[in-house]
This record gives C-alpha cells, structure tokens and sequence, in this order.
C-alpha cells in the first residue's frame, strides 16, 4: 500500500473569497496528499478587495498546536508557507520547520506580503527581511514580481526589463533558496508568467501567457498549492511548475467566464474535478 504523504499548510483561514487555505485544503488534497492546517489567522474574508473584514490572529495558538504535534509523533513531506500577521508567526514557522522537516521534506515558502508594487495591510520593510529569513529555509519559493523586488530590495518597475529580472533573480539567491519562481512578471505589455531558476543546476526557465484585461486574486495561491502537491508527489521542478501555470490559467479561464460573480478569488472548483 502507497502510504500517504502529508503537508502542512501555514496560511491564513479566510472563509469567504478563496485564497490561503480554502485553496490550499482542497488543491493539496485533490493530488492524494493529506492537507494539514496551521492557521495564521482566521478572517472572515481576505483582505483583497473588502472593508471591514474581520480578523482572530492565531499566534498563540500555532505555538499550542505546534507543542501537541511534538508529543504525538507527528511528521510531514511537506510545509507550505503563506500569509502571516506578525514576525514573531515567521520564527515559530522556522522553529516548526526545524521540528518536523528532515532531508526529504519539500520546504515551499510563498512569501505573501504585497501586489502591483504594494505592500498588503499591515506589512513593512522590516517584515520583508524577516520573511526572506525564512526563504533560506526553503526549497522553493513563489513570489510574486513585487514581493520579488522587495525581498531583492530592488526598486518596483511595473513592465520590468530582461536585466531587472535577471538581477532579481540572483538577489533572490542570496536568501539561501534553492529554487526561486518568481509570478506576475510583466516583461511587456502583453504577456505575464512565471520566470524560475534552480540554484544547483542553474536550469533557467520561464512560462508566459497573453495578459487578460486584469489581474485576478489568488491565483498565486493556486499556483502555489498546485506546485507544492506537484513537488511532494516528487515531481521534477520544470514538470511541476509548468503543470500548476497551466492549472492555474485554467482557473483564471473559468473565472474570467463569469467575473460578475467571481471577481474575488479564481473559481477553480470545476477544474478541481477536471483533473490538475
Ligand atoms: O492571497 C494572498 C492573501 C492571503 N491572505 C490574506 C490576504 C491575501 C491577499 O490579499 O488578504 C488574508
């Protein structure tokens, strides 16, 4: 018998409007991997888009969870990382991935902090240093252009040119990384995709797509959760990104589709039963 691989997500719960681990849960569980939650936060929507949404941080807590886990001989293949409220929620992510990861463990960090050359609610520069802290630790990592050119301390160009990503790239290096995919990256007008580099064997590679009208919200996510089951299920780099762009496209389809209902996260859930 196969036995089952197990990832810890550590993401926020927003329960209305599809980000974190309302993708995350389903897509991980949808490659036969077990999804385990490490809430960050629970908020009643995410914060893309809506006003006056709630929001319980669950700092305390994931140290709580953390400490029952230890006693009850608890493993993982793999942690994926996303949003987090504080710093202090970055250092118990690098305390759990000391406790629980070991050589084989796919270490995914999704360094949430910003979009279209801002930083979300909440977030600062010195959060930004704490965050590529924790990209040292990983195997891979899935920032976007502008969490890119922040964690490279790198000033935001909306179109970025050959050079800029380029620079970015080996700036993003110096974290410790492994592996570096960088989304949302613009090198004109009327393509976007994902630009990736391995740092061991320098295989370099990029994905572009046509831009549509507008940029969705969390499709990151997505990406993201569709790479790391990918990754787990032990999966090549190239193979994996190209599978979770290509998923990830077909849910910005779909939504496109009907934007009028879902113009706050992608409406993945027919692509879900379609197959990644
Ligand atoms: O998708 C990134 C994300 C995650 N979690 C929360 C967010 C966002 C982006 O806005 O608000 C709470």
């Amino acid at each position: 018998m196969e036995e089952l691989k197990r990832v810890v997500a550590v993401n926020d719960m927003s329960c209305f409007g599809k980000c974190s681990l309302t993708v995350a849960l389903p897509v991980i569980s949808a490659f036969g991997v077990e999804a385990v939650p490490l809430p960050t936060a629970v908020l009643s929507t995410h914060t893309g888009g809506f006003s006056g949404f709630t929001c319980l941080d669950m700092t305390d807590e994931m140290e709580k969870i953390i400490a029952h886990w230890k006693t009850v001989g608890f493993k993982c293949d793999g942690i994926y990382t996303g949003y987090f409220t504080c710093a202090r929620q970055i250092d118990i992510t690098m305390e759990l991935i000391e406790g629980f990861a070991d050589k084989d463990t796919i270490v995914l960090v999704d360094p949430v902090m910003g979009d279209n050359g801002y930083l979300y609610t909440g977030f600062d520069e010195a959060f930004a240093e704490d965050m590529a802290r924790l990209c040292g630790k990983a195997d891979v990592i899935t920032p976007n252009i502008t969490e890119a050119l922040l964690l490279a301390k790198l000033p935001y160009e909306p179109i970025q040119s050959g050079e800029t990503v380029e620079k970015c790239l080996e700036k993003l290096k110096n974290t410790g990384t492994k592996r570096s995919v960088i989304t949302g990256v613009r090198t004109d007008e009327n393509d976007i995709g994902y630009v990736c580099r391995d740092y061991e064997t320098g295989e370099t590679f990029s994905v572009f797509y046509p831009f549509e009208k507008m940029r969705l919200h969390g499709c990151g996510d997505v990406f993201a959760s569709v790479l790391c089951g990918g990754l787990v299920k032990g999966e090549g780099f190239e193979a994996a990104v190209h599978r979770a762009a290509d998923f990830t496209e077909r849910c910005i389809h779909s939504t496109e589709a009907d934007l009028e209902n879902h113009w706050y996260g992608l409406k993945f859930e027919k692509n879900l039963l379609e197959g990644i």
